[in-house]
């Protein structure tokens, strides 16, 4: 597959999907967001397991949305602006494979909002994060006002929203926005370990586990429990199921297809 702005590769099931214009620090413009769509209609073709998200460049992973292309856009393109980066970054969401977010310099705007896409979110230690659109008089559009409270509750979400300042990734830690913080040089190693360990585990079990907990999370309890039930269902009729649990009887590691 060939983009102007992404690079993919891939080795054992491993992808690495790469945000790479790194004059501009990875920002977003409607090309970056199509290709980053046409990418995840792909992905069901593609031999891979477990999906890396990481930005190109020592400097930033993505730094938002682009400001000059933002700059340009007129008034009543606003709407359909802001629902194209949802649209891109919910086919991210909504992939059936594992994806880890290795955040490796500045997310920032779209930039966060891409990273709270993925399943969960690596930092290195030099990252940092921030919402600063409202110190350019905008607000979140491609999802953050929903994902950043979902995910790190609304007090936390309010702070980083409304301050619009720029923490670094020790925050992230503390807040639960990151899983884990880790040397520079570690980053893309943790992340490939991590995702070798995705790599082996059921691919139906985790799609339905995905599921399970991203369309349960809007629901009142008991829904989101006959959601589960449903969901558990599919899972026990898996032919993943059949062999995980013979390979747990005959003392020998599952071989998934
Ligand atoms: N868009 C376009 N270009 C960018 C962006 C960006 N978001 N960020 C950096 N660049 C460019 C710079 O213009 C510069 O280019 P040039 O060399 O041609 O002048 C190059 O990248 C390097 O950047 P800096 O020289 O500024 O590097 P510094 O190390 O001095 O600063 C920062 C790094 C702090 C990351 C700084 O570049 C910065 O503040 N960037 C903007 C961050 C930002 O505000 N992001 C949020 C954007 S808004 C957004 O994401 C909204 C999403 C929802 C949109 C909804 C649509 C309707």
């Amino acid at each position: 597959m060939q983009f102007n702005n992404l690079a993919f590769e891939s080795e054992n099931g491993i992808g690495v999907l790469t945000f790479n214009r790194p004059k501009a620090l990875n920002a977003l413009n409607s090309e970056v967001l199509s290709e980053l769509k046409q990418f995840c209609e792909a992905v069901p073709s593609l031999d891979v397991r477990c999906l890396i998200v990481t930005g190109a460049g020592d400097k930033a992973f993505v730094a938002g949305a682009d400001i000059k292309g933002l700059s340009e856009k007129p008034i009543a393109e606003a709407g359909a602006t802001a629902e194209e980066g949802q649209l891109a970054f919910r086919a991210l969401e909504e992939l059936p494979i594992p994806v880890i977010a290795a955040v490796n310099g500045f997310a920032l705007g779209g930039g966060l909002e891409l990273a709270l896409s993925c399943d969960y979110i690596v930092m290195s230690s030099n990252a940092k994060f921030g919402l600063p659109e409202v110190t350019l008089g905008l607000i979140p559009g491609f999802g953050g006002t929903q994902r950043l409270s979902r995910c790190v509750g609304q007090g936390i979400a309010n702070f980083v929203t409304l301050t619009g300042d720029i923490y670094p990734a020790k925050y992230a830690l503390q807040w639960g926005l990151a899983v884990d913080v880790v040397e520079p040089e570690a980053l893309m190693d943790v992340c490939r370990k991590q995702a070798a360990t995705l790599a082996s585990r059921s691919s139906t079990a985790m799609h339905l586990s995905k599921r399970a907990i991203r369309e349960g999370y809007d629901l009142p309890l008991r829904e989101g429990e006959a959601l589960e039930v449903k969901l558990f269902e599919e899972a026990f009729a898996s032919e993943d199921k059949v062999e995980g649990i013979a390979a747990f009887i005959e003392k020998r590691k599952p071989d998934f297809k």
